[in-house]
């Protein structure tokens, strides 16, 4: 899977890319990840990229020439599957979502900034707008790392253990259930005997009641769905 990001700070987006597990990706050959500053894309002497907005108001707002000839030179190379941008106006990322994304060639992550762009660029390019959450960034750069540590963790042979990311919170829209290691007991606190015991459909069993108690307790919602 290839990844382009267009973004003005790319420098805010490496470290991510740079350890753990998209890093390992990345070396396995599995994920390629792609900067591009959208200053260099900006006209004159001052790399003009955002303006104020038609109509009054705080915030600036990012041009479409700019994001267009990035894009445009992105498309002239290999076809996209996706251009998402990154808003706290639009759906917010799910499971379904990150799935749907990591069977993907190739994709464009563009990322807000300021007041957002102009509405042109949306209608004319975007064909996939995500949100993280209900809550504002500064800037769409930290929300595209996220999308992407969320994604290219699903592709095939990036996680040592293949089971592992079936059975994350939310894969079955239950969270998690409650884990244990050594020492059996802290200074009284107990892990419970069923993890002991070695009878595995049992602690199945157990996992999945756990599992079920917590969604219903923290997330009922999710039962709904
Ligand atoms: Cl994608 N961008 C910004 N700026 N704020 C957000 C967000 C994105 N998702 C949640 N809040």
């Amino acid at each position: 899977m290839r990844i382009d990001i267009i973004t003005v700070e790319p420098d805010l987006l490496r470290s991510p890319f740079e350890n753990s597990m998209m890093k390992r990706a990345i070396e396995k050959g599995l994920a390629e990840v792609h900067f591009h500053n959208l200053r260099e894309y900006g006209h004159g002497n001052y790399r003009q990229i955002d303006d104020y907005q038609f109509g009054g108001g705080a915030g600036m707002v990012l041009m479409i020439e700019p994001i267009a000839r990035c894009i445009e030179k992105l498309q002239a190379e290999r076809t996209y599957d996706e251009i998402i941008y990154t808003t706290p106006d639009a759906q917010t990322l799910n499971q379904a979502t990150t799935n749907h994304l990591s069977l993907k060639e190739n994709i464009i992550i563009l990322t807000g900034h300021y007041k957002g762009v102009d509405q042109r660029v949306r209608d004319k390019y975007i064909t996939k707008e995500i949100s993280i959450g209900d809550y504002v960034l500064t800037g769409g750069e930290l929300a595209a790392a996220v999308i992407c540590d969320a994604v290219i963790r699903l592709i095939p042979g990036v996680l040592g253990d293949e089971t592992s990311a079936l059975t994350d919170s939310f894969q079955d829209n239950l969270l998690s259930p409650p884990v244990y290691t050594r020492p059996s007991d802290y200074e009284g606190m107990k892990v419970p005997e069923i993890l002991l015991s070695g009878n595995f459909p049992k602690i199945e069993e157990w996992r999945t009641e756990k599992a079920y108690e917590r969604t219903k307790q923290i997330r009922p919602d999710l039962l709904d769905e």
